[in-house]
């Protein structure tokens, strides 16, 4: 592979040296050490070089948590709300470059112009967030059982945090996780995915540029095996943020585990839209056909299942086959299009063969299954919008999680039995219902088995501000975003001082 960067022409809109084709160390971009490379692709068009990027290794993970260990007690004894100042800089950054990123990342990993612009826009609101929370931060007072003693618990950072992190939100997910843990006066080491190397060295250069101190935000290019091990393993690391499949979760949660070292994930999802019989149809379809077939389904919100009550089933399978032919295929820097091409050639296989266990189970293929035809879809990774029908709770394709644009429709003949084919896979991200009812709508809040519930909505949508994640297979019991993820980047620390000016013994000198 060839060593020199090459920018493709797509890419012209992108600004020189805004993606560089190196790892961010301290304050030096630098090759990898052996100067080894990979290439990231276009997924719209596979002869398309986006970029040439280190592929690094242990040497390099190494050097990286060095300069982020370095600049830790700097960063950690900044004040908050200076650190917060920073965020509010890189919000600012950002949303000049806003357009160029995002064109990146449309280039880069092949979701429409539209969605990319989302996607830099909750980085945005993320860095917005966390800057205010610099005047924050705020712990708990409280009371002692001794007289003249005063009790209070404080946040205190971590350590060096290693990112782990998706090509599917490339510039939202980094940010949801990195600026948060900087927040609290972390220091960071970055791993993008391998499929988007270009949009995690455009977002670090966004955050150095915007003033982020160097060292406190570290990027290591490369592949899991190599730079993300090679994190996980090291010992002054002292947290792994990750997000991605429940395989790789699962090695990492074991291997944290092992070294006692924190870890967060957040892994699958095999989320449903419910639709009851007194829904708004044309609501729930729009609903439905953005939650599915956005993102060509690869979000971990992604609508894998609709459970549809008997008596709209019909009508509303009919209505969603004929919107989603109607869905616009193709290239996705062009506005007109709404679904883009799946990222790599391995993903387009995962999804046939899930297509085809599909129609082995005996599911109905009502539309898709196929890729596209055309010349405009001969170098891309496209696939067709695809809706089963007759699925039972129990196949395959209504368990596992496919990441591509396929739904699979479940009928049921009650609210109580929709409760339980929601409920009944591993996992538990996002979840959702269409319904008119108040009372049913407050039931499948208290009971539908996920971090995230939607009424009258689709199951994506998650606002930088609440928590996200999810419960059984989807996580490890972490929330990300919100107010929630600083009990993730932050340890407690619990201070008494004492100001009476002699021994007093909890527990023994007062008996409550
Ligand atoms: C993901 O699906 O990987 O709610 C993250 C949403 C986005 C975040 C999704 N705001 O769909």
């Amino acid at each position: 592979m060839s060593r020199k960067p090459h920018i493709s022409a797509t890419s012209q809109s992108v600004p020189s040296g805004f993606a560089r084709p190196a790892n961010l160390i301290g304050s030096a971009w630098l090759p990898a050490a052996e100067g080894r490379t990979f290439e990231s692709r276009s997924p719209a068009d596979g002869r398309k070089v986006v970029g040439v990027f280190p592929r690094s290794g242990r040497e390099e993970a190494e050097a990286a948590v060095a300069a982020a260990k370095g600049a830790y007690d700097a960063w950690r004894l900044t004040p908050p709300p200076l650190r917060g100042a920073v965020l509010r800089q890189c919000a600012a950054v950002l949303r000049e470059r806003k357009e160029a990123l995002s064109r990146l990342m449309s280039l880069e990993m092949g979701k429409p112009l539209v969605e990319s612009r989302g996607d830099v826009q909750e980085a945005i609101d993320c860095a917005e967030y966390y800057s205010g929370e610099g005047r924050r931060l705020f712990g708990d007072t409280s009371t002692s059982e001794l007289p003249s003693k005063f009790a209070m618990a404080v946040r205190v950072p971590v350590g060096v945090c290693g990112m782990i992190t998706p090509w599917n939100f490339p510039v939202a997910i980094p940010a949801w996780k990195i600026f948060p843990a900087i927040l609290c006066g972390n220091t960071v080491v970055f791993k993008p995915a391998e499929d988007a190397p270009a949009c995690g060295a455009a977002f670090a250069a966004a955050l150095r540029d915007a003033g982020v101190p160097p060292g406190v935000v570290n990027l290591v290019q490369g592949f899991g095996e190599e730079v993300g091990a090679a994190l996980v393993h090291h010992p002054d690391v002292r947290l792994i943020s990750f997000t991605g499949s429940c395989e790789t979760g699962s090695l990492i949660a074991g291997a944290c585990g092992q070294n006692l070292k924190r870890c967060s994930l957040e892994m699958g999802g095999k989320n449903a839209q419910i639709v009851m019989d007194d829904a708004d149809l044309d609501l729930a379809l729009e609903g439905a056909l953005w939650g599915a077939f956005g993102t060509a389904g690869q979000r971990c919100t992604a609508t894998s299942r609709l459970i549809l009550h008997r008596k709209i089933k019909r009508t509303f399978v009919k209505r969603l086959v004929a919107a989603a032919r109607k869905l616009r295929l193709g290239d996705p820097l062009n506005e007109r299009h709404q679904i883009g091409p799946l990222v790599n050639e391995a993903q387009r296989e995962r999804v046939e063969r899930y297509v085809a266990i599909g129609q082995e189970e005996g599911a109905k293929l009502l539309c898709g299954g196929r890729r596209p035809a055309g010349a405009a879809f001969k170098h891309g990774w496209y696939y067709e919008p695809t809706i089963f029908d007759g699925v039972t709770p129990d196949m395959r394709i209504a368990q596992e999680e496919i990441f591509g644009p396929v739904t699979a429709a479940i009928e049921v003949k009650s609210f109580e039995q929709a409760v339980e084919v929601l409920n009944g896979t591993a996992y538990g991200l996002s979840s959702s219902i269409y319904t008119r009812d108040v009372n049913r709508a407050f039931r499948a809040i208290r009971d539908l088995e996920a971090g995230i519930t939607y009424i009258n909505g689709p199951t994506i949508g998650a606002e930088v501000h609440m928590p996200f994640g999810g419960v059984k297979n989807t996580g490890n019991g972490h929330r990300e975003a919100g107010q929630a993820v600083l009990d993730v980047f932050s340890e407690w620390k619990s201070v008494y001082v004492d100001y009476s000016g002699k021994l007093q013994k909890a527990q023994i000198d007062v008996q409550a």
